[in-house]
């Protein structure tokens, strides 16, 4: 089919206290295999299936007679990266070399990069995801947010580190609390060597 379900690529409870395995079977298992499922039930038989996802993305958006294969393709890319950008004891201040300087340079330091970045993702209304992205044409970073399933790679970036802010991500754990969410998500989560190897 055209689109997949990836494993994990951690344990499900790898994240205990912080997430727990409940919060994994819930946002993989259930959410993330309904993107694929209803996906490929409306690429079934188009032009389209079959395409990698990339493909189908950027065919669909900004299109609202196929905005149900957008939204479904691009929140299975959005949760498949996502995955990726955390790892257990991860987060913190220590980044990569090249990356730490990318981030001086373009956005004045880690200190504003968290604060901005925090910013969006608590600030993005409703569901969406929180970005760390660089843009196709400057080639410099920048902070974004975008709603429900819209992505960084149909608005000319490239994105480096995602925070998923849809309540599923985090009801389990934090209830309301996104800030509390995002701050965790930031400080003990995010597999810096991934967002570095995206640069
Ligand atoms: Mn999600």
């Amino acid at each position: 089919m055209s689109l997949e379900l990836p494993e994990l690529p951690f344990a499900y409870d790898a994240f205990a206290p912080l997430m727990s395995a409940e919060t994994f079977e819930y946002h993989h298992d259930k959410h993330h295999a309904a993107y694929v499922t209803n996906g490929n039930k409306l690429l079934e038989g188009t032009d389209l299936a079959h395409k990698p996802i990339e493909d189908i993305i950027r065919a669909t958006a900004g299109n609202p007679a196929q905005g149900g294969i957008f939204n479904n393709a691009a929140q299975v890319w959005n949760h498949s990266f996502f995955w990726h950008c955390m790892k257990p004891q991860g987060g913190g201040t220590h980044l990569p070399e090249a990356l730490q300087a990318k981030i001086d340079s373009d956005l004045g330091g880690y200190e504003r990069f968290r604060a901005a970045f925090v910013d969006a993702c608590v600030t993005q209304f409703g569901s969406g995801w929180g970005w760390l992205v660089k843009d196709d044409e400057t080639g410099k970073l920048e902070i974004m947010k975008t709603p429900n399933a819209d992505t960084p790679m149909v608005h000319g970036k490239t994105a480096l580190l995602t925070c998923d802010v849809w309540e599923h991500a985090y009801y389990i754990d934090y209830r309301n609390a996104r800030p509390k969410y995002v701050e965790t998500f930031v400080n003990e989560m995010i597999n810096w060597d991934f967002v570095a190897g995206n640069l």
